[in-house]
């Protein structure tokens, strides 16, 4: 595996578009909603452009953050993960380590703590509430696009309190599930708290789906897109139709992303790669297809 692919796999651009199940050209955008602006916590942007990523500020102060992820690329959905560097590496040695292919991930992408950002298509932005210590963040994936690094000073390491946000939608990513998605959503603006609270690290992509697709269809999709060579059609499926979503979350973390979806059928995906095995999360069934009403 190499770099690419490997940065794809822990949290960049989605290894396996939704090519074969987007709704034909339908790009549904998914908005910040306001609500996190207004708890009047820190903020950090993360600008994506086909360079790469950069911060603003480059610095922040421990605790619950206000994280603005824009992606001004050309073309694609893509998120940031954000990772606590291990004291003394850089996230330069990381991704170094990794460019050489493995059978499996080093074992430090299963021990870092990541903290999650919004995942959001190309030319558009989204807000999510993300939890940060002290120490040096790597502001990365995918690759080849150069990485940014966020310095983190302050607090006691004791755990700040969460906001105060009225999470309309609780989703729990475990292996290998998400859970709180069972019921149908409603339509429009709300925050959704992510949590993972699996042995793993888990993210999130909401992609749209045909509408009324059940779990089995889409499952049979993916498994059919995944298993098939890759499309040389240049012409094909209209642009992404990944909504939104959340980047890597490691064991613990919790996330407030802001999404507003209209009504339909969605499916969120999980990429990131087996300890054992390497396979996505998606191959062991890390998938949940959920409606908007
Ligand atoms: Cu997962």
């Amino acid at each position: 595996m190499d770099r690419r692919a490997f940065a794809r796999l822990i949290g960049g651009a989605v290894v396996v578009p939704f090519a074969g199940v987007m709704v034909g050209g339908r790009a549904v955008q998914a908005q910040a909603a306001a609500d996190l602006g207004g708890l009047g916590l820190p903020e950090v942007t993360v600008t994506i452009t086909d360079a790469g990523y950069q911060l603003t500020p480059p610095t922040a102060v421990a605790g619950w953050t206000l994280v603005t992820l824009e992606n001004r690329q050309e073309a694609g959905d893509t998120g940031a993960d954000i990772m606590l560097l291990p004291r003394g590496e850089t996230i330069e040695g990381l991704l170094a380590a990794v460019a050489t292919p493995t059978a499996a991930p080093p074992a430090w992408v299963f021990e870092s703590t990541f903290a999650g950002a919004p995942w959001v298509p190309a030319g558009t932005s989204a807000q999510a509430v993300v939890l940060l210590t002290a120490g040096d963040w790597g502001v990365f994936s995918p690759a080849p696009l150069a990485p940014s690094v966020l310095t983190v000073s302050g607090g006691d390491g004791t755990p700040p309190a969460p906001p105060t946000v009225n999470a309309a939608v609780d989703v729990t990513m475990q292996e290998f599930a998400f859970v709180g998605l069972e019921e149908p959503l409603v339509a429009g603006p709300q925050i959704w708290r992510v949590t993972n609270a699996g042995r793993q690290p888990h993210l999130m992509t909401v992609g749209q789906l045909p509408e009324g697709t059940t779990q089995a269809q889409f499952l049979e999709e993916l498994a059919a897109t995944m298993s098939g060579p890759p499309p040389t059609d240049e012409s094909g499926p209209a642009g992404p139709s990944t909504v939104g979503g959340c980047s890597t979350l490691s064991t613990g973390q919790s996330l407030y992303l802001a999404l507003d979806l209209a009504v339909g059928t969605y499916g969120a995906v999980c990429f990131f790669p087996d300890e054992e095995t390497g396979a996505p999360h998606v191959m062991l069934g890390m998938v949940q297809v959920f409606s908007v009403a």
